[in-house]
């Protein structure tokens, strides 16, 4: 007789894209390649700046081993998968003369992306700015924008017929704030509010710029950018706490979302924005992007800081749950957010570009990583997804980051955020428990 029992069913839609993200810089290796050029991050590490003393001069050595790397996608059920391009690659001075290898490279990587059966989702900007275009003064430099619109236009003419959704920047917020404000990112800067400002708006601008020379270069490409989204509260109902989250919120949410979505800059800022934007900015910052990407990994908790950049500080989230990074778990915040973000913004198309968690993985002597934290972490914010598009969120697709083990910046290599292990001894691959569970719920087509 026929089996009567039907399967559970699906709480993502048949057309839900699944997969992962990375960014070049932490998984190429091959720095010195094929006449790539320097990248503030080469730079940041020969001054000692990683904090295990590790390099990215190997990486993953996915610059060859990337046929590897895919058919695991492809085992996987991937559908789509983000990836950067490396801007000292394609134009190893930042400006000026194209390098031909370079953009073979990633000729090879779309097609055999696309062989696979894959979506490829390409991203101008992860972080690896050309070193000369830092002594040029980078993004403190309005001139940048001109050289990134170039850059975007150069890419889009060589790769524009097979990759159809294009993503300006990875994080701007993130590139402000580490890299120009803290000092714990490339190029390892300090340069107060109104530096970290300036180089949130010279993002904005060259975004803005790289969306027309790319939709001038090529139509009917799927156009976007990528923000790392988290939703701020304050530690305590002290007013100059409820102040200090609403600065930090403007700073780090509202200035890279509301640039590219509106046209503005918050009230909140207009002090320190100051002689920064100039007459005719708002409407080349302001763009009808196709698809927005949300990287998210917490909230932020702040309290009033005195001497802190926006004297915002972080203050205690009051959590039970730690990744490995000490960063809160906290799956509630993805959903708050994509539900604010409907509400704010009008429901335009999101996915989740990137989430996911480091942890002390453990292989055992069979060569296994049992990584039940990160199933769990993964399993709670794959779900936080499905309740907000029950809630009529506008979510197309979900990207863990990331596949690989790979190189986090000032960390090195000692943090891990890979599904997959990487052996940095012989490069050996081995997808963890949460590379299975992952599979299996994009088979599924729900939380397995
Ligand atoms: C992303 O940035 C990057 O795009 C990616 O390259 C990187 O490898 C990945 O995430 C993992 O780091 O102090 O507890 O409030 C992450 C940006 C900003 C996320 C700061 C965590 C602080 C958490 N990060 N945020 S907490």
């Amino acid at each position: 007789a026929p089996s009567v029992s039907a399967a559970p069913a699906r709480t993502f839609p048949e057309d839900f894209f699944w997969g992962a993200s990375s960014a070049a810089y932490q998984i190429e290796g091959a720095t010195e390649a094929d006449g790539r050029g320097p990248s503030v991050w080469d730079s940041f590490t020969a001054r000692g700046r990683i904090k295990d003393g590790s390099s990215a001069r190997v990486a993953c050595d996915h610059y060859h081993r990337y046929p590897e790397d895919i058919a695991l996608m492809k085992q996987a059920g991937f559908s789509a998968y983000r990836f950067s391009l490396a801007w000292p690659r394609i134009i190893p001075a930042g400006r000026g003369a194209v390098n031909p290898a370079g953009l073979d490279f990633y000729d090879r990587l779309v097609d055999a992306i696309l062989a696979a059966g894959i979506r490829p989702m390409a991203c101008l900007f992860h972080w690896d700015l050309p070193q000369p275009l830092e002594d040029a003064g980078g993004w403190r430099n309005r001139a940048i924008a001109d050289a990134f619109a170039e850059y975007a236009r150069v890419a889009v003419r060589r790769l524009g017929d097979r990759v159809g959704d294009w993503f300006t920047l990875n994080e701007p917020n993130v590139v402000a704030i580490n890299g120009h404000g803290t000092d714990d990112h490339a190029p390892g800067l300090r340069l107060g509010e109104k530096g970290v400002l300036t180089v949130l708006h010279h993002q904005n601008l060259a975004q803005g710029d790289a969306f027309r020379a790319m939709r001038a270069e090529r139509s009917g490409l799927r156009l976007g950018t990528v923000c790392n989204l988290q939703p701020a509260r304050a530690e305590s109902d002290r007013p100059d706490d409820q102040a200090a989250a609403i600065r930090w919120d403007a700073v780090w949410n509202r200035v890279p979302l509301d640039g590219v979505m509106r046209g503005a800059v918050p009230d909140v800022l207009a002090p320190w924005f100051e002689g920064i934007v100039q007459p005719g900015d708002l409407d080349r910052i302001r763009f009808p992007i196709d698809l927005l990407g949300i990287n998210y990994y917490s909230r932020m908790t702040m309290k009033h800081e005195p001497g802190r950049l926006f004297d915002a500080g972080w203050g205690d989230a009051h959590c039970q749950r730690w990744t490995g990074m000490g960063w809160p778990v906290q799956p509630d915040g993805l959903y708050d957010l994509l539900l604010e973000f409907k509400q704010l913004y009008g429901n335009p198309a999101v996915f989740i570009a990137e989430n996911g968690a480091a942890y002390d993985d453990v292989v055992t002597p069979d060569g296994k990583v049992h990584d039940a934290e990160r199933v769990a972490f993964l399993r709670d914010h794959v779900a936080a997804v499905g309740r907000a598009l029950a809630e009529g969120c506008n979510v197309k697709g979900y990207l863990v980051w990331s596949l690989l083990d790979n190189f986090e910046w000032a960390e090195g290599l000692s943090k891990r955020f890979g599904i997959v292990r990487v052996d940095y001894d012989t490069l050996q691959r081995i997808p963890k428990d949460s590379y299975h569970w992952f599979a299996e719920t994009i088979r599924a087509g729900r939380v397995v």
